[in-house]
């Protein structure tokens, strides 16, 4: 919006040689407030809490989510939002919930893992979005909560009825958050899961073996990578709004997320143009590239040259293994160790640019020694002399190991129908925010105390609301005919 002009700015734009004769003014002696770094003026800062670290509340405090979310991408996001201390309620389809509820089910007759290891934190209310009197509900909820967060199927919440304009009407300063497949452009429309993202977004097409097909990873870059990104942009989002009173779409797509997580194979794409990429074992093997970024097998991601390599008790134990760096600071004291003190001078050696066409031998070669050892004599013994080595663990050597437990980092959580299970806690540990994993909620446990304490419905209300069937499943008939 164009500002008035004020009558400093005017006498500035007149032109110099019109200018009047210098005339001094005195300004009054109200002190300016300071900026900060942050936009923010010392005068809004709030006065240092004396309470000690970790006891004066959570980071989020205070910020109320309207959690539309589910199976993995979205209900990551939220639930570290819920980590950090804000106030999720999850909303789910009468009867059903959240598919991933009966997914991959282990324990008859109670949540899956899938379910409760991405909805700890939260609450849920089961409500009917499409019902006259669940639309109702979630006006109001839309005019309580800060952030709706949701990752249906592109033009679901529109059909729900649930447009931005609509939503922005109700409650200007809402943020809504938005997980989907693919940006604007000719795929907008398309259902995306995990592995369609990974394809789409560059990670397929440059993880396994260069003789073999593209690969998917086993971390879930496109769900809980996207839903990381969205809660980054959920945050950043309520602090602008702490400066400009409004809310904002935020959207993630999938295929965006996992290429920022592949931004080193673009950055190899470009360098492709001048020449061979030397780091990479078909260099050395004198296989040429061709138009587009190969796959790269295990070969290490930055400029170190690195491989994995068996261990003591490979031929059984399938992660007896090491990922092993050259890294050439260190050269020589691996050469020490695997006892190969000659290389250390021998010009066929002792340099980096040497190395790169015999890495494959070389790794061999450090491979009969690692085969020697276990994958954490090698790590321990690596260690002192700051070689850096990654043993393969296991999920259950992770998952039983005590330092993981210790940060937090693998947590046990108990569930009233499927007893004490292990989960991953809050990753990002704060200093002043703590997080505590409590367990996932039962479908539908909290729509009464939603109702009455978030909404302050009244009794006849309710009454009123759950006798319309909004709130509950269809019955047997209603849902045959
Ligand atoms: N009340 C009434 N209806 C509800 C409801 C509620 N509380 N919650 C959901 N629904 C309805 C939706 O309105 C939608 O109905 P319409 O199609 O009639 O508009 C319907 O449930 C199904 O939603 P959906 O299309 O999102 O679900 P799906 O199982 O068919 O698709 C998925 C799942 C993940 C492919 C799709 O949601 C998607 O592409 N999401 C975006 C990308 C994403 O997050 N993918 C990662 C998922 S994790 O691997």
């Amino acid at each position: 919006m164009a500002k008035k002009k004020s009558k400093k700015a005017k006498a500035k734009s007149k032109p110099a040689a019109k200018k009047p004769a210098r005339k001094v003014v005195k300004l009054a002696a109200k002190k300016p407030a300071v900026k900060k770094a942050n936009g923010n003026s010392k005068s809004a800062a709030p006065k240092m809490s004396n309470k000690p670290y970790g006891l004066d509340g959570k980071a989020l405090d205070g910020v109320r989510i309207l959690d539309f979310t589910h199976v993995q991408s979205g209900p990551t996001c939220t639930q570290l939002l819920a980590w950090f201390g804000a106030d999720v309620i999850k909303v789910e389809r009468p009867g059903v919930g959240d598919i991933t509820r009966g997914q991959l089910v282990d324990v008859k007759g109670a949540d899956s893992l899938y379910f409760t290891m991405l909805n700890h934190n939260k609450r849920s209310i089961t409500i009917d979005s499409k019902h006259p009197q669940g639309m109702r509900v979630l006006n109001e909820l839309i005019k309580k909560c800060d952030v709706l967060v949701e990752n249906f199927a592109p033009g679901a919440l529109d059909r729900m009825g649930l447009t931005w304009d609509y939503i922005n009407k109700l409650n200007p300063r809402m943020i809504v958050a938005s997980v989907k497949g693919f940006g604007p452009g000719p795929y907008e429309d398309c259902k995306v899961y995990e592995n369609v993202a990974q394809c789409a977004g560059g990670s397929a097409s440059t993880t396994g073996f260069r003789e073999g097909p593209p690969l998917v990873t086993g971390a879930q870059i496109g769900d809980s990578g996207t839903g990381l990104h969205l809660a980054l942009g959920i945050v950043s989002a309520l602090f602008q709004r702490n400066r400009t009173g409004r809310g904002q779409k935020v959207l993630c797509a999938m295929q965006d997320g996992v290429l920022n997580l592949c931004r080193v194979k673009l950055r190899d794409q470009q360098r492709l143009k001048v020449g061979p990429l030397a780091e990479y074992s078909q260099f050395g093997e004198g296989v040429a590239f061709g138009a587009a970024v190969p796959r790269a097998g295990n070969d290490s991601g930055g400029g170190q040259p690195g491989w994995i390599l068996k261990c003591k008790g490979w031929e059984t134990d399938p992660d007896a293994y090491i990922y092993f760096i050259t890294q050439a600071p260190v050269w020589q004291a691996i050469c020490d160790i695997i006892g190969e003190p000659t290389w250390k001078t021998d010009p066929e050696y002792a340099t980096p640019r040497a190395r790169l066409p015999k890495l494959k031998a070389i790794f061999r070669r450090i491979e009969d020694w690692t085969m020697t050892l276990t994958k954490f004599e090698v790590m321990t013994q690596c260690n002192e002399h700051d070689i850096p080595v990654g043993p393969i663990l296991s999920m259950k050597e992770i998952a039983e190991e005590p330092s993981l437990r210790a940060t937090g980092t693998v947590v046990e959580v108990d569930h009233p129908t499927r007893g004490k299970y292990l989960s991953v806690g809050n990753p990002i540990k704060m200093s002043d925010s703590v997080s505590e994993v409590t367990r996932s909620p039962l479908l539908g446990e909290h729509t009464d105390e939603i109702l009455t304490d978030v909404l302050g419905f009244k009794a006849n209300e309710i009454a009123e609301i759950k006798n319309s069937g909004a709130l509950s499943a269809p019955k047997k008939e209603e849902k045959a005919a």
